[in-house]
């Protein structure tokens, strides 16, 4: 049997295994792929690779998280994202908008995302939650705490899973408060958003707490800093982004094992892989339970 038995949002796709979206930013600045894909044909062709890597879903976004990050004018990010949202949508490839912004999120939702991935969970922008309520929209709501000029200044927990878990029940009440129905919604405990390297190590071992919440859980480590860190040379240089990759298989794996409903990834063909062997391993434990 499966570990934990598979979550699913309402409206999206349903396969027996975790479901691989996959991150294409048009924004000059993201950390891993800042400025590659900020013209549109060039984020369209990326697009199309990722789905044919075996994304699911394709998760565009127009304003960098990283820390420090200056934030984009809601108009710049909309100029960004809405071409690359229209002609992938256009394809038939399931969209989804990674936004903190109502309007934005609005707007995509109109030109055929499927999906409003909202890293702060509606704390950032108060129509976000009845905006998504009044179109049904499935919605990722994210563990935040303040946006990234200052979030590494927001790292202090008593018991992080513990007070991970309580911030993300909270903001789903709130959430359920504004009208958005709870099947549709899918929790995300915010790898590297004001958490410590040993924060995040944390809240992956206790995603089990993270189930308890009674959503399926996103889990988005794709060529995050904690990978660098862990993986720093002798001299205690990070491990740069672009070599994090076997890393985020590594845990895109182990997170498929405890049950993410979504992995969210730069690297899409090898997290495709990751979650297929997770999947199939489960399988074969459930056809001998004896032997698990
Ligand atoms: N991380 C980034 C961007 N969007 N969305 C969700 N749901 N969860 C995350 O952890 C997350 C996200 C960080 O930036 P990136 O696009 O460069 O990976």
């Amino acid at each position: 049997m499966h570990p934990f038995p598979l979550r699913y949002v309402d409206g999206l796709p349903r396969p027996p295994r975790s479901l691989v979206m996959g991150v294409l930013n048009v924004t000059p600045d993201s950390f891993s792929d800042g400025g590659r894909y900020l013209d549109p044909a060039r984020a369209l062709e990326h697009g199309r690779r990722l789905v044919a890597d075996g994304a699911d879903l394709v998760d565009i976004g127009g304003e960098s998280t990283r820390p420090g990050a200056r934030r984009p004018s809601e108009d710049e990010e909309l100029q960004r994202v809405l071409p690359v949202i229209e002609g992938l949508a256009g394809d038939g490839v399931l969209v989804s908008v990674d936004t903190m912004r109502a309007r934005v999120a609005e707007v995509a939702l109109g030109a055929g995302a499927v999906l409003v991935n909202d890293v702060s969970g509606g704390r950032a922008d108060q129509e976000m939650l009845p905006m998504v309520a009044r179109l049904r929209a499935p919605y990722v709501l994210m563990h935040w705490r303040a946006h990234a000029e200052e979030m590494s200044r927001h790292t202090s927990y008593v018991d992080v899973v513990e007070d991970v878990a309580a911030e993300l029940a909270e903001q789903l009440e709130v959430a359920r408060r504004a009208g958005v129905e709870p099947g549709r919604i899918a929790v995300d405990p915010g790898i590297g958003f004001s958490k410590t390297a040993d924060q995040n190590w944390a809240v992956l071992a206790g995603m089990a707490r993270l189930h308890d919440l009674g959503h399926p859980v996103l889990v988005a480590t794709s060529r995050k800093r904690f990978l660098g860190t862990l993986l720093a040379d002798e001299r205690g240089e990070p491990r740069p982004p672009g070599e994090r990759d076997d890393a985020t298989t590594a845990t895109t794996a182990l997170a498929a094992v405890a049950g993410a409903w979504c992995v969210r990834s730069h690297a899409v063909r090898s997290t495709a892989d990751a979650v297929r062997v997770a999947s199939r391993w489960a399988a074969a434990s459930s056809e001998d339970p004896a032997r698990a």
